[in-house]
């Protein structure tokens, strides 16, 4: 039997959002954590058919809307990119809203405002609208946090390397500027895409991280590169993901976890805004928006709440379909 999924396509800040809008297949659990485990275990296919080559590409993600589980919720996301069912994605929300609000596919109980299930938790979205069409979101994300500091690793072309990691929705190595590593136009986007992986096994090898409210959110997935010239009011990243993808955007859970970081370090304080600017130079505004703690068996975590405001352009309505005897039906990797 033929599949066939109705797209908006587009994208957040030059990082490409796929909504399918038609053709999500009904899910089994009553939390999008739990919906996010049973498509993993019985549709990933529509998954990796939708964001692998041919249909998609290396930094293909997306998602699709789902029926709100809970009274106090307009609805769910599940997220799909090349790499996986992420817990929460940022640039894929800012996208997927937009997307949804301007096609009548969510209904805000009150204007202006969406408080949604993502399988990482509860956000909240604010958006602006001129005219039928949806200007800004701004995310407030779940928590975010710094899991773990100092992590040392060797990575050959760059010998030894300290790094962090952060939580933001995802977890993240940030490698700051140091010793070989100088800044990010020096290393150049094919090195990035080079080194990442090393970065990430390594830091892997070294650190676990579970997420204490949700053992089914664990593991390094990430590596964000910040860029020299940090200020108090932001800087440039690199956000490395999947296999063989830089973040056009500067990504919305690399941001929340950039502001954990930042402020673990007495670096940004709540209400200071961050302007956070992507590989290619899109921004996203970040802000610490208050304290908090994750409460966790060792006792409570210090954590903050991040704001993240960004704008999504839609590029056009996609039919794509799957047909069985098509030989690349699941797509492919090289
Ligand atoms: O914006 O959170 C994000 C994201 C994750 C992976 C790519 N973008």
């Amino acid at each position: 039997m033929r599949h066939t999924f109705f797209c908006i396509d587009g994208h957040t800040a030059g990082n490409p959002v796929r909504l399918v809008a038609g053709g999500a297949p009904l899910l089994r659990g009553a939390t999008m954590g739990e919906r996010r485990l049973d498509f993993l275990a019985r549709f990933d296919w529509i998954r990796t058919g939708l964001c692998f080559e041919p249909r998609g590409h290396s930094m293909m993600s997306g998602g699709f809307l789902y029926p709100p589980s809970r009274e106090d919720s307009d609805g769910g996301i599940l997220f799909i990119e090349t790499s996986g069912c992420l817990p929460m994605c940022g640039h894929g929300t800012i996208g997927l809203v937009t997307f949804g609000l301007e096609h009548g596919l969510l209904h805000p109980r009150v204007p202006g405002r969406l408080r949604l299930e993502v399988p990482a938790g509860m956000i909240d979205i604010e958006y602006t609208e001129n005219q039928g069409r949806v200007t800004g979101v701004r995310i407030r994300n779940v928590p975010a946090y710094v899991a773990a500091t100092g992590i040392g690793i060797e990575v050959p072309g760059l010998d030894a390397l300290t790094v962090d990691v952060a939580y933001g929705g995802n977890y993240y190595a940030i490698v700051e500027p140091q010793g070989a590593y100088t800044g990010l136009d020096a290393l150049g986007a094919r090195r990035i895409l080079e080194l990442s992986p090393q970065v990430r096994e390594a830091v892997r090898a070294r650190f676990h991280p579970v997420h204490p409210a949700d053992p089914a959110i664990e593991g390094v997935s990430h590596v964000l590169w910040a860029d020299r010239g940090l200020t108090r009011a932001g800087s440039r990243n690199a956000v490395f993901y999947g296999d063989n993808a830089i973040d056009r955007s500067p990504c919305g859970t690399g941001t929340s976890a950039r502001l954990a970081h930042l402020h673990h370090k007495g670096l940004l304080a709540p209400g200071e805004p961050f302007v956070h600017e992507s590989y290619i130079h899109s921004r996203f505004i970040g802000t610490i928006e208050s304290e908090t703690t994750i409460p966790s068996p060792a006792g409570p975590i210090p954590a903050i709440v991040p704001l993240i405001e960004g704008s999504a352009i839609s590029t056009g309505f996609n039919t794509i379909w799957i047909e069985p005897e098509d030989q690349f039906r699941h797509g492919f990797q090289v």
